[in-house]
């Protein structure tokens, strides 16, 4: 038997519009707006500790430091710390905003994940993603890498890969573009990996970069040891990522036997799914449950703008259904609201109540709550030796808040991208948190 546990990412003090994001409207949208670290961060606390209320395992990583001056540094600007700033400010302010990024908080482009049932060496295998397609991404993966060693305590079972080489042809953008299918016991496992773009077949093009390709979830699936009979290949549509659908979690979403996408999210799939319906019956017996939103009841439009589908989908313990949290966005507007009422009040799927969570200063920058968080199943040897320390608990929710309050700006302005004072601050906040979190009781 496998647990799917979350493990969220904790906003940063230095969380602001950056406009950074590749084809993320949000993101695009707000930039160079006034952003509220504070409250982005107890909106992310909030819906950890919601998880961890619902009886699921939840983990929390703090953020990294940021400003990178070393990032500053590799860019060409040297000299003190105000210089380098002002400079950088003059003339490369997307690279001034990078080294600020809080986009380590989107944990569900943290890594791709194997878990010990689907792996021919029975381990679990973690390759964190290179996020090599935007200015502010490329440097979480060695910081992940870390996370994920202190995580896992270095059990021997867990094999923490280097991300993919830093080649155009290998973006990499990790679990938000994997659903893992499995039966209820979480043991028989299929992969289906979604990526954007493939130089054998590069047409019909999209209007932004895609930012996952074949070619790096065919080498993780390879380092992975996954069995290629139960590995599946899908297209994203090329109009979806044109339509601002920059991850495959923006468009689909599964978990365990159900599978819910919209009609848009996948180029010529259906042959393809329907084979893998089949054979997910013959495998485990069970049928899997698969949803297609059409685009009659939710347009490509509203399904970026309430983000329904980055809703989480979590199996409460000791039973076999389901919740669904859901960004409030999708309680305001009506197509995705009659959505989600739908899906609950079908006794055919297995979804019985929904959890609406505002998640506002996140979705600006184009984050719902499926990109928050990654998941990982394990078995229940690993999950006891996981490092306590960043379980949720909420004792753990209040001590982070109360430092969180104290210690985070209200706001960040673009001119505070120079001050040092701000960076100092920003120090001070981080350096709190993982006092809090390491404090005895
Ligand atoms: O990579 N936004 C993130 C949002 C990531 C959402 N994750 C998932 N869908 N799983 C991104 O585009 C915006 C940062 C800025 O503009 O300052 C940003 O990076």
């Amino acid at each position: 038997m496998l647990t799917e546990i979350n493990i969220d990412a904790l906003v940063g003090p230095t969380h602001h519009f950056g406009g950074l994001g590749v084809g993320n409207m949000a993101s695009l949208a707000h930039q160079q707006q006034v952003s509220h670290p504070k409250l982005a961060a107890l909106e992310g606390v909030a819906k950890a500790a919601l998880i961890a209320s619902l009886g699921i395992p939840q983990f929390i990583w703090l953020p990294p430091l940021r400003p990178r001056f070393d990032l500053l540094s590799a860019f060409g600007f040297s000299g003190t710390a105000d210089e380098q700033l002002s400079a950088a400010r003059q003339a490369a302010p997307r690279a001034l905003s990078a080294i600020y990024s809080s986009a380590f908080m989107w944990a569900a482009n943290s890594a791709t994940v194997s878990p010990v049932s689907d792996t021919s060496d029975k381990r679990l295998h973690i390759t964190p993603a290179n996020l090599i397609s935007s200015w502010h991404r490329a440097g979480e993966a060695s910081e992940r890498t870390i996370d994920f060693e202190k995580l896992f305590n270095g059990l021997s079972n867990v094999v923490v890969h280097p991300a993919l080489p830093s080649i155009v042809p290998l973006r990499d953008e990790g679990a938000a573009n994997h659903m893992r299918l499995c039966d209820s016991s979480g043991l028989h496992g299929f992969n289906l990996f979604v990526y954007g773009e493939d130089e054998l077949e590069p047409e019909p093009a999209s209007k932004f970069l895609p930012r996952q390709t074949r070619a790096a979830f065919e080498a993780i699936a390879r380092a992975h040891r996954l069995d290629p009979q139960t590995t599946v290949f899908l297209r994203q549509h090329p109009a979806a990522i044109s339509a601002g659908v920059f991850h495959n979690d923006v468009i689909a979403t599964s978990h365990q036997h159900l599978l819910i996408h919209h009609d848009l999210a996948f180029w010529n799939a259906e042959e393809t799914l329907q084979r893998m319906e089949n054979l997910f019956l013959a495998q485990t017996g069970q049928p899997l449950i698969r949803i297609v939103v059409s685009q009659d009841e939710l347009p490509l439009e509203a399904a970026v703008q309430s983000y329904f589908f980055n809703s989480q989908l979590l199996t409460l313990p000791g039973s076999d259904r389901m919740t669904i949290v859901c960004p409030t966005q999708c309680q305001s507007i009506p197509a995705a609201r009659k959505l989600v009422d739908r899906l609950v009040a079908q006794s055919n799927i297995p979804i019985d109540s929904v959890h609406y969570v505002s998640l506002h200063e996140s979705m600006a920058n184009g984050g719902g709550p499926a990109c928050l968080r990654l998941r990982i199943p394990v078995d229940v040897e690993t999950l006891s030796n996981m490092n306590p320390a960043l379980r949720m608990s909420e004792r753990l929710a209040d001590r982070l808040c109360e430092a969180i309050e104290r210690w985070y700006p209200d706001r960040v302005e673009p001119h505070d991208l120079v001050d040092t004072d701000f960076i100092a601050a920003a120090r001070r906040a981080v350096a709190e948190l993982n006092r809090v979190t390491n404090a005895k009781e």
